[in-house]
C-alpha cells in the first residue's frame, strides 16, 4: 500500500556475522570485524542492517539454536562490542534489525534443561508427547530430514523439533512461554534496536491433537503447523503488548506463505510490516523437491512476481530478495556464473531494486559472488545439507556420494556461507587464521578490493541501483504493471506513481538469458530517457529495444 513509512523506503543489507569479517584470527567472523567494515556497508547506500543471530548458542545450526537470548556468543565478542556496534551503526545513519528465533531454542537453553528434568515451572515449555507404540507420536518430518520427534531418556518422552534435533519447539500454548518471549523482545527493543527479522514465525501454532500429516506433501505435517489455529492470536498479542510501543520494522520469515495469508499478517491491522515468502526460490526445484534440481522458467517467475506485486498493492507490503544465508547464490541459479557473471549479477540486482517492496541484499550478492565448487561432503558444514546427503543415500535411488554430489553442491546453504571476499590476498582477506569454512577459490577475481577500483564492477552497479531507488519514489510507492507477460526470456514492467505534479513512470527492461533479444515496448515510451543499463548504452529510444545477453535497462518517462 502507498502509505509512507521509513521501512518501505529502506534497503536492507543482510550480514551473516560468522562469515563476514574476522578480527582476531580464529577463523570465525566477529562483531569487531563487522564494526571495522561498517563504512563499506554504508558506502553501498544501505539503510538497515539485518544481523543473523549472534546470541549464545552451541552453533549446531549456526546460531539458530539459541541457549541464551540475552547474551552474545563468545566467539562473536561481548555485549560491550555489540553495544558499540549498535552505536556505530546509528552514527552512520543506519538501523539495526536483529534475528528473533522463538519457534525453538537450543537443547542447551536453561528452559529445556529444566523441562526435560520435569521442573514443574518449565515442564510445559516444550512439546512433549508419549510415543505411538514403538515409534514417534506422529509422522511429522523435520525440515532437515528424518522424524520431527526425538526421544529423551531423561524425561522418557518425545519432544517435537521441526528443525534439528538440537532445536526443540517451544510450546506457545503455554502463556508463560509467550510472556517470556515478549519480555525478551522488549529487552532488545529497550537496548535501542530498530526491528526484528522473525525466524519461521508462521510455525508457532500447532494443530490440536498433533494429527498425522499427508505423507506425500513436500514437508510432512506442515498443514498442521503452518499458519496454525492460534497464530493470529499469538502475533497480535506480541504486537499489542510490545511491538506497537516502538517505531521499529518487523519482517516475518514464513515458509509456504500465500498472498492471502501475507495480507493478513502484513496488512493495516496485521501484526507485522512485511514477510518473506519462498515461491521464487523454488523455480529451480525438480518435481517440487528441494533436493532435486530442474530448469527454471521465466514465465513462472513473472506469474509469481505479479501475483505478489498486485496482491499486496492495496494491503500489506512485500519483502524482496534473491539471496539469504539459506539460499544458494543467485548468479549460480538464475544467472550465468561462467559466461556472464557480471552481466547476470547486475540484471538480477536490477530486478530486486526496482520492484515494489523493501529490498534485501545478502552479503556478497553485491559482488556477484557465486556458488562454491564443493568437491567433498567433508568440506561442507551445513547440518541441512549433511543430513539430506545421508537421507538421499539411504533411498534406493542413489548408491554412492558421487550420484548426489551435484545436487548437494548446488543446493547446500554453505554456498551462501563461504567467507565474504574482501581482497585478492590469502583467505580473501576474511581472516588471518583458518576459516571455519573454505573460501570460494574465485576470490582472486571476485572481491571488494578489485571491485572498488573498477567502474564496471557489480559492486559499483549496485551502488547506482541504490541511488536510483533513493531518487525515484515511483520505485518505492509506484504501481507495478507487467507489460510483456508472455515473453519467455524478456521481462518488461512499468512502475507508475501519480503525484500532484504529474505522473512519475519508470520502465524496466530485463533480458534474463544469454541470447540477444529484440522486443517492442508500448509507444508511450518513445520519449523516455535511459537512466541505467548494465551495458554501455547511449541510445534513448525504447520503442524497439535490442538487448544483449542479460542486459538490463531502466528508462524514465516523466
Ligand atoms: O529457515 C527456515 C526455513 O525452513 C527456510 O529458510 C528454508 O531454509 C528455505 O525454505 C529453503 O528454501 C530459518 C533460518 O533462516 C535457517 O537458517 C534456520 O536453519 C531455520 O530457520 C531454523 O531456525
Amino acid at each position: 500500500d502507498d502509505e509512507r513509512a521509513w521501512w518501505k523506503e529502506a534497503v536492507v543489507y543482510q550480514i551473516y556475522p560468522r562469515s563476514f569479517a574476522d578480527s582476531n584470527g580464529d577463523g570465525f567472523g566477529d562483531l569487531r570485524g563487522l564494526i571495522n567494515r561498517l563504512d563499506y556497508v554504508s558506502s553501498l547506500g544501505a539503510d538497515v542492517i539485518w544481523l543473523n543471530p549472534v546470541y549464545d548458542s552451541p552453533q549446531r545450526d549456526n546460531g539458530y539454536d539459541i541457549s541464551d537470548y540475552h547474551s552474545i556468543h563468545d566467539r562473536y565478542g561481548t555485549m560491550g562490542d555489540w553495544e558499540e556496534l549498535l552505536s556505530e551503526i546509528h552514527a552512520r545513519d543506519m538501523k539495526l534489525v536483529m534475528d528473533l528465533v522463538v519457534n525453538h531454542t537450543s537443547i542447551d537453553h536453561e528452559w529445556f534443561q529444566k523441562s526435560r528434568r520435569g521442573d514443574p515451572e518449565y515442564e510445559d515449555y516444550y512439546i512433549w508427547r508419549e510415543g505411538d507404540g514403538d515409534g514417534p507420536p506422529n509422522n511429522w518430518q523435520s525440515f532437515f530430514g528424518g522424524s520431527a520427534w526425538t526421544y529423551d531418556e531423561e524425561r522418557e518422552a518425545y519432544y517435537l523439533h521441526l528443525y534439528d534435533t538440537s532445536q526443540p519447539d517451544l510450546n506457545w500454548e503455554n502463556e508463560a512461554v509467550r510472556q517470556d518471549v515478549f519480555e525478551t523482545i522488549e529487552w532488545w527493543l529497550e537496548k535501542g534496536i530498530d526491528g526484528f527479522r522473525m525466524d519461521v514465525i508462521n510455525l508457532l501454532s500447532k494443530a490440536d491433537g498433533l494429527p498425522d500429516g499427508d505423507p506425500d506433501s513436500e514437508w510432512v505435517g506442515s498443514e498442521h503447523f503452518i499458519d496454525g489455529p492460534r497464530i493470529a492470536e499469538y502475533l497480535d498479542a506480541m504486537d499489542e503488548q510490545v511491538l506497537s510501543n516502538y517505531d521499529v520494522m518487523t519482517v516475518g520469515e514464513m515458509p509456504q506463505l500465500s498472498v492471502d495469508q501475507a495480507k493478513t499478517y502484513t496488512g493495516t491491522d496485521g501484526p507485522l510490516d512485511m514477510a518473506f515468502h519462498f515461491q521464487h526460490t523454488k523455480l529451480d526445484y525438480a518435481e517440487n523437491q528441494r533436493w532435486a534440481v530442474g530448469e527454471w522458467d521465466l514465465k513462472e517467475l513473472k506469474e509469481i512476481t505479479s501475483r505478489w506485486q498486485n496482491g499486496l498493492a492495496e494491503e500489506g507490503w512485500n519483502a524482496i530478495y534473491w539471496e539469504n544465508h539459506d539460499q544458494p547464490r543467485v548468479v549460480s541459479r538464475y544467472g550465468d556464473p561462467v559466461n556472464y557473471r557480471r552481466e547476470s549479477a547486475k540484471l538480477l540486482g536490477t530486478f530486486s531494486l526496482t520492484l515494489s517492496g523493501t529490498p534485501y541484499i545478502y552479503q556478497g550478492q553485491e559482488l556477484g559472488m557465486t556458488n562454491s565448487p564443493w568437491t567433498s561432503i567433508a568440506d561442507m558444514r551445513d547440518v541441512d545439507a549433511i543430513n539430506h546427503a545421508k537421507a538421499l543415500l539411504e533411498t534406493d535411488d542413489y548408491d554412492e556420494y558421487t550420484d548426489i554430489q551435484d545436487t548437494i553442491s548446488y543446493r547446500s546453504r554453505d554456498n551462501a556461507r563461504t567467507p565474504m571476499q574482501w581482497s585478492p590476498s590469502e583467505n580473501a582477506g576474511f581472516t588471518d587464521g583458518d576459516p571455519w569454512i573454505q573460501v570460494n577459490p574465485n576470490y582472486d577475481e571476485v572481491n571488494v578490493g578489485d571491485a572498488e577500483d573498477d567502474p564496471d564492477s557489480v559492486l559499483n552497479y549496485y551502488r547506482e541501483l541504490l541511488e536510483l531507488r533513493d531518487n525515484h519514489d515511483a520505485l518505492v510507492y509506484g504501481d507495478y504493471c507487467d507489460l510483456l507477460p508472455n515473453h519467455e526470456s524478456v521481462y518488461v514492467y512499468a512502475r507508475t506513481l501519480g503525484t500532484h505534479e504529474g505522473t512519475d513512470r519508470l520502465l524496466v527492461v530485463l533480458n534474463f538469458f544469454g541470447d540477444e533479444e529484440t522486443v517492442d515496448v508500448p509507444v508511450e515510451f518513445e520519449t523516455a530517457t535511459l537512466l541505467l543499463s548494465n551495458y554501455d548504452r547511449a541510445d534513448d529510444d525504447p520503442t524497439t529495444v535490442t538487448l544483449a545477453p542479460y542486459e538490463a535497462r531502466v528508462y524514465d518517462l516523466s
